[in-house]
């Protein structure tokens, strides 16, 4: 007997009514951004038949070259939620500084949305799984006017929902709010997220370890001792580990809350911060992992409470199954 087909609509509405105060907005901006990555995933899936893959010949703050879905995306987002009643402001990996959306109906919209419109870009050209990851925050300024920086540089602790769409296999939307975890498989026969995945939760022990071991001489001390750690012949504590790695965030972080582990993008010699953005990458995947019984870290806080100075801070994060992250953690503080 198949489980009753129960949509991202459905759901959302569902979770609503569970707080009678609640308006509906939080639930309304959600479809929205299912919206925008439908309409995403639409170019993505025939990205090799048609002239946008490649590079779109700009690149962004971040100093990296533009795939055109980069900034495909990055447009679908912000022109379906500049429509959204719901959304005063956006800020986005692909521009250098936020936008606050500048009409009446925006100035008394309560929420704003950050987020890496295609992250993993670098795989698209290999048809490797890439992904849309995405955060909401209640704004901070009174109702009525433009929001402002301080709407955005909010830490993650005050996240509202964060969120991922994967472009994988299937096309996968999974998002978190406080109530847990949740996962909506895409049925593209009618166009609609469904619930997939109820109550998604990550396994406390994992098998599997993740990051780009390329970088191991560039690891400061505390990383190669966890290296060593997972790759030790210890059959009783069922090492060593197995080592995956995509080099996607999203699908790296999607295994890793499916099958437990852990994914580490740690501070090295060279890039004392690591190299993932805390706003849009870092504090959703935290956001999400907690919620789903996990741990994030950046080695030497909790990534939900780190205090963002910059929009496009990066942050050092160890982050999956909560007794990996602590034993990777040991080793710093050893
Ligand atoms: P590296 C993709 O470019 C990305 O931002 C994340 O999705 C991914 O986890 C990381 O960078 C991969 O970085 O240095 O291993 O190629």
């Amino acid at each position: 007997m198949s489980r009753k087909l129960v949509t991202l609509d459905d759901f959302t509405i569902d979770q609503t009514r569970q707080f009678p105060k609640a308006t509906g907005q939080l639930s309304s901006l959600l479809r929205d951004i299912g919206l925008a990555c439908k309409i995403i995933n639409k170019q993505v899936n025939k990205a090799g038949l048609v002239d946008i893959i490649g590079q779109f010949g700009a690149t962004n703050i971040q100093g990296e070259e533009q795939m055109k879905l980069d900034v495909y995306a990055d447009e679908t987002l912000i022109n379906v939620l500049k429509r959204s009643e719901d959304c005063a402001g956006i800020a986005s990996e692909e521009n250098d500084d936020f936008v606050a959306f500048d009409d009446e109906y925006s100035h008394n919209s309560k929420y704003v949305v950050l987020f890496d419109p295609l992250d993993g870009s670098s795989n698209i050209d290999v048809n490797a799984p890439i992904g849309t990851i995405f955060v909401i925050y209640k704004r901070v300024t009174p109702l009525g006017q433009a929001v402002t920086a301080e709407d955005f540089l909010q830490d993650g602790s005050k996240l509202m929902a964060a969120g991922y769409v994967i472009y994988g296999s299937s096309t996968m939307l999974v998002y978190a709010t406080r109530l847990g975890v949740n996962g909506f498989t895409l049925e593209p026969s009618i166009g609609e997220f469904c619930l997939s995945h109820p109550n998604m939760q990550v396994k406390e022990n994992g098998k599997i370890y993740s990051l780009n071991q390329g970088n191991t001489c560039k690891f400061e001390t505390a990383t190669q001792q966890f290296l060593d750690y997972c790759m030790e012949d210890n059959k009783d504590e069922g090492r060593p580990y197995s080592h995956r790695y995509i080099g996607s965030m999203v699908a790296d972080l999607h295994r890793t809350l499916i099958k437990g582990g852990i994914f580490l993008y740690p501070a090295d010699k060279k890039n004392k911060n690591g190299k993932l953005r805390l706003m849009y990458e870092c504090n959703p995947m935290a956001f999400i992992i907690e919620a789903a019984g996990g741990m994030a870290s950046t080695g030497t806080e909790r990534v939900l409470d780190v205090n963002p100075t910059e929009l496009h801070q990066r942050v050092p994060i160890y982050i999956g199954s909560k007794n990996m992250v602590q034993q990777a953690l040991s080793y710093i503080v050893e």
